[in-house]
């Protein structure tokens, strides 16, 4: 590394970043408890998102109009009096509900764990509460309590019930966060009241009468003070010692990190984490979503963030009759026959030894084992570049019979360049992802360095670049999904080493991506920016302008665009830096240049 102390800054930085986002929340302190109490979770890796609630009746649609926007929200949206959204109560009959049925589809998906809604935002309680009696027990013709059935499911099939309580937000009462539309604005409210006589108290029935959960997921901590994070928090860990709390409690007192809302981070995270995702564009049921994710998508999702070391937890909203969409079920069904064949590469696994993302797939890793996954099949051979270790075996792991694949491994080690040639056979063995397992003797040991791909494309990462602050009071850094943010003033600068194996000329393609808040005011992308290119001794000039875009289908909130820097030719190998400069930084308001990557790609 050529200048270590940047990058201690860089990490610091990262970090800092990653506290500063609400959602990206854990405690610092070393707690040998919370070691113990995550471990099934590492374990675990997917896990089952169930929101269901009163929202299932209108199912999207009030007083004849569809209401736009996630179907648990629909209160809010539509801003239906309190009123009038209890009288959804007496409609709830939820007669096709089967727990089993459920937790099976669960198991059979290959989940682990199941997260369900024991309350949401609009207040009303899936359980049979006490403290409220606007729960399914009291105030519905249903009157059975689903999470003592669920419960009772779980425990037999072996997965772990987690509850997802919404604990400052509370729409149905007088103080709790979020309605203005029957009560007053949240500054004038008696938070603190709402969370003395509802919360705690709800929070206290689902730890005392559903046997033991795996955890407690918070969500949107609005009005919490740090002190009701940190007490919430430590009434879980009394109540059972070995139940997590979710980052989103808020204030880092929980667990573990929560990316955004169906956010999956780029980068890799060193702590842990879990993404909850959509499987199409709403949590709760909403008749007219059919803006089903395609299960190579889901898989994609699921190997990505398990590569990233993250959990994956992915949601369903069955109806008010109790049904889990046919869509999902079909869904999950193809999952977990995917699972059957390849969960060895997931459950428990390691994430990706390189810091960088691989142009081919993703790789997991696990104690004397390396997995390549392969979403899309290569011609005859994949090439890898960068693995040290001495591979002792390949195989296929939807091969039965292990049948060996013939390999390669050459390089240079005065240059650092290790390449890995892998023969495989014409067609994939699995239509979704299909995966070499290669044998090692311990751990990964892989080329630290940013490198050049066996395509001859070198991407440097932001979240890897070395970050140059020009003041104190620069505020450039990294959010959840390691895209930089905040790069207003013209005089920071970034820069990343790298190593070139081929000469030769090179398209410069800076990837910036589209405005996270598409909500926010202002254009989702806006060029203009003047930036200049140190490398190779070269300095290129450019103005940022779109070239074109593409979306990740793996992640749906990432769509980039594409920007030429310049071309620069490169005429021996060894070891680079290059800097990314601005003249002028134009565009984008004050969320500056979100920057994902800069690529140097092989000129035709
Ligand atoms: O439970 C799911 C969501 O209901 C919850 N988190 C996941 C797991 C969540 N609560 N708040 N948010 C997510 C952020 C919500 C933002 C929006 Fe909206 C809700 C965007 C559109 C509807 C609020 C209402 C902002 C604009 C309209």
């Amino acid at each position: 590394m050529k200048n270590p102390s940047t990058r201690r800054v860089t990490c610091f930085l990262c970090v800092m970043a990653l506290l500063a986002a609400s959602a990206w929340s854990q405690s610092t302190t070393p707690d040998p408890q919370r070691e113990q109490r995550i471990q099934w979770w590492r374990q675990a890796r997917f896990g089952m998102f169930i929101h269901w609630g009163l929202y299932a009746v209108p199912a999207g649609e009030w007083k004849g109009k569809p209401i736009p926007g996630i179907g648990e929200w629909i209160m809010n949206r539509a801003r239906i009096p309190v009123a009038e959204y209890e009288q959804l109560a007496r409609q709830f009959n939820p007669v096709k509900f089967n727990a089993e049925e459920w937790v099976r589809l669960a198991k059979d998906a290959g989940m682990k764990y199941i997260v369900i809604t024991s309350k949401h935002h609009d207040g009303f309680a899936m359980y049979g509460s006490k403290a409220s009696s606007y729960n399914i027990v009291d105030a519905t013709p249903f009157k059975r309590d689903p999470m003592k059935e669920l419960a009772a499911a779980c425990r037999k099939a072996g997965i772990r019930l987690c509850f997802y309580y919404s604990h400052a937000q509370d729409w149905h009462e007088r103080d709790g966060a979020g309605n203005d539309w029957d009560f007053p604005p949240d500054p004038q409210k008696n938070f603190a009241k709402y969370f003395e006589e509802k919360a705690k108290p709800q929070v206290r029935e689902l730890l005392a009468n559903y046997g033991p959960l795996g955890l407690i997921w918070f969500d949107t901590p609005r009005l919490i003070t740090k002190e009701q994070a940190v007490e919430i928090t430590a009434l879980v860990h009394k109540l059972q010692p070995s139940c997590l709390v979710s980052g989103r409690v808020g204030h880092n007192a929980g667990d573990y990190d929560s990316a955004g809302d169906n956010q999956i981070s780029v980068g890799l995270v060193r702590r842990d984490w879990e993404t909850p995702v959509t499987m199409n564009d709403t949590w709760g049921f909403k008749k007219d979503d059919h803006n089903w994710k395609s299960v190579p998508v889901l898989i994609r999702q699921l190997v990505r963030i398990t590569s990233r070391g993250g959990n994956y937890l992915l949601n369903v909203g069955p109806t008010a009759e109790g049904e889990i969409p046919q869509p999902s079920v079909e869904r999950l069904r193809e999952i977990g026959q995917w699972l059957r064949v390849n969960g060895e590469s997931i459950y428990g696994a390691s994430p990706n030894p390189f810091t960088y993302n691989l142009e081919w797939g993703f790789i997991t890793t696990r104690e004397g084992k390396l997995y390549l996954h392969l979403l899309d099949w290569p011609q005859k051979q994949l090439t890898v570049y960068g693995i040290r270790n001495k591979i002792r075996n390949a195989y296929l792991l939807a091969d039965r019979g292990r049948k060996h694949l013939a390999f390669k491994q050459e390089g240079d080690p005065a240059i650092d360049f290790y390449s890995t040639s892998i023969q495989l056979p014409v067609a994939p063995p699995d239509k979704y992802d299909s995966i070499i397992a290669l044998e090692i003797r311990g751990g990964p040991n892989v080329l630290p360095a940013l490198a050049q791909q066996p395509s001859g494309t070198i991407s440097l990462e932001a979240h890897l670049a070395d970050v140059h602050k020009a003041t104190s009071g620069s505020v450039i850094a990294f959010d959840p999904r390691g895209v930089v943010t905040g790069w207003v003033d013209a005089r920071d600068w970034l820069s990343w080493d790298f190593r070139i194996f081929r000469p030769g000329t090179y398209d410069l393609i800076a990837l910036t991506t589209l405005r996270r808040m598409p909500r926010a005011a202002g254009p989702e992308w806006q060029g203009g920016h003047r930036m200049l290119v140190e490398v190779a001794g070269k300095q290129l000039r450019s103005t940022m302008s779109e070239d074109g875009r593409f979306v990740d289908p793996s992640n749906p909130l990432m769509t980039y665009v594409t920007s030429k820097l310049g071309q620069v030719t490169i005429d021996k190998a060894g070891a680079f830096q290059l800097a990314l400069k601005a003249e002028s930084m134009e565009g984008q308001g004050k969320l500056g240049l979100a920057l994902a990557a800069v690529r140097l790609v092989p000129a035709k």
